[in-house]
């Protein structure tokens, strides 16, 4: 038999056949009947449904301030993005991983969490260390490469970035099983109950760790958010090299909710956030939430996706730009005019400015650094390992 006689076996489904091996056809720009979504791609608000009202009172609550805040810190994470970007080519950076096109995704959950909530992120998640307050000039001199990790993570409750991919899903589980051992999950007190986000993207929910970590999740019935970017590629690796059925769904086998969101709107992306953080702070256990978005950029400044992706797949996600999404919508509504965004934009002009500055006058640490903070207690090894190292420096002329 061969492979194209497999995929018809049992099937009622007639042409095209396909080779088994072969993933099936999909729209990778619609997100389906299922996502939840309140801004249409042109900005209007799209009517009530049964898959969006559930979470519409987290709407209301809104007030016309906090609509203004979504759209300024959609507006300067970009800014910080493109900065990065810059400095990058520029031979400021060795790296940068662009969140281009996901500023929504992120900065919805981001805005959801509460100052006690804890997140744990991959290496794109730009957006949501803004909203957890850590300065982006960290997050800068993380590729910088003149610090091993940026940041102070309990000083923001904001997790180090994480390259292993779907590694920080296993941290988050087991710091939610702390959360809850610590008695911090529904107490009443909004003060006091925790609820923890990890991050991945749609490549991380192939690996290993991710799944473990869902599996601990569900038993333990943690108070975890599980929130995947599903940006459509995980580098040159598109979605049909990942799953069959999207992450979403998958929840389904785990024993708990999955949720599809349309991650180019910032409102239904902050929606679906806080109903899944309410859940988990109140005891009734982990949500897995895919964010429907896009990668507009390269996976990384070390990546040309022009070898892999065509440009129209691309000028489709344009038009769908979270950015503009929420600025039409304010717009048109009256909630913010011409003078408030050339405000926002000076704003994001002096951030540039600041942050450039400060990547660039960043001084580098002194070699031993890189010895400290291995062990929480000194170390045989690590000593004479810096010893050797100072000994070898100490051999160079200058
Ligand atoms: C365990 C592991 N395997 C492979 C890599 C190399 N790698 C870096 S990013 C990446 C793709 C991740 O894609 P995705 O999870 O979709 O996240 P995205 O970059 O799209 O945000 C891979 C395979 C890695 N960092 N860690
Ligand atoms: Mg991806």
């Amino acid at each position: 038999m061969s492979d194209d006689d497999v995929a018809t076996v049992g099937s009622t489904v007639a042409a095209p056949v396909r080779a088994s091996h072969e993933p099936p056809e999909r729209d990778i720009t619609d997100g389906g009947p299922d996502m939840v979504q309140f801004l249409a791609a042109d900005g209007t608000r799209v009517p009530l449904t049964e898959v969006n009202s559930p979470y519409a009172a987290y709407l209301d609550e809104l007030e016309d301030e906090a609509l203004r805040g979504l759209l300024r810190d959609l507006i300067l994470v970009r800014r910080v993005d493109s900065e990065g970007f810059a400095l990058q080519r520029q031979g400021e950076l060795g790296l940068w991983p662009s969140l281009l096109g996901q500023e929504a995704a992120q900065v919805g959950p981001g805005r959801a969490m509460r100052p006690q909530d804890y997140a744990f992120p991959g290496y794109r998640e730009h957006g949501v260390a803004w909203c957890k307050g850590v300065p982006p000039e960290n997050l800068l001199g993380m590729f910088r490469g003149v610090n091993h990790g940026g940041w102070d993570s309990q000083a923001n409750n904001f997790h180090l970035y994480t390259i292993v991919i779907g590694n920080q899903m296993l941290h988050a589980v087991g710091y939610a099983l702390g959360v809850q051992k610590d008695g911090d999950v529904a107490t009443g007190d909004p003060g006091r109950d925790t609820a923890v986000m990890a991050f991945t993207g749609d490549g991380g929910t192939a690996q290993g760790d991710f799944n473990e970590a869902l599996v601990f999740a569900a038993v333990a019935n943690a108070p975890v958010v599980f929130y995947v970017q599903n940006n459509h590629w995980a580098i040159s690796e598109p979605n049909e090299r990942q799953f069959r059925v999207p992450p979403y769904r998958r929840a389904d086998g785990f024993g708990f909710p999955g949720v599809r969101v349309d991650g180019n709107d910032v409102l239904a992306s902050y929606a679906v956030s806080r109903a899944a953080l309410e859940r988990a702070r109140g005891g009734e256990g982990p949500t897995l939430i895919e964010a429907f978005t896009y990668r507009m950029g390269a996976h990384t400044t070390s990546d040309d996706p022009t070898k892999y992706r065509i440009s129209a797949e691309v000028d489709i996600w344009k038009a769908k730009d979270p950015v503009d999404r929420m600025r039409k919508h304010l717009l048109a509504e009256g909630v913010v005019d011409e003078a408030w965004l050339r405000e926002v934009e000076a704003e994001a002009d002096e951030l540039a400015r600041r942050i450039r500055h400060a990547c660039q006058t960043m001084p580098n640490p002194p070699h031993e650094e890189m010895f400290e903070h291995v062990y929480a207690e000194p170390h045989p090894v690590v000593a004479r390992e810096a010893a050797e190292f100072a000994d070898y420096h100490a051999g160079f002329d200058d």
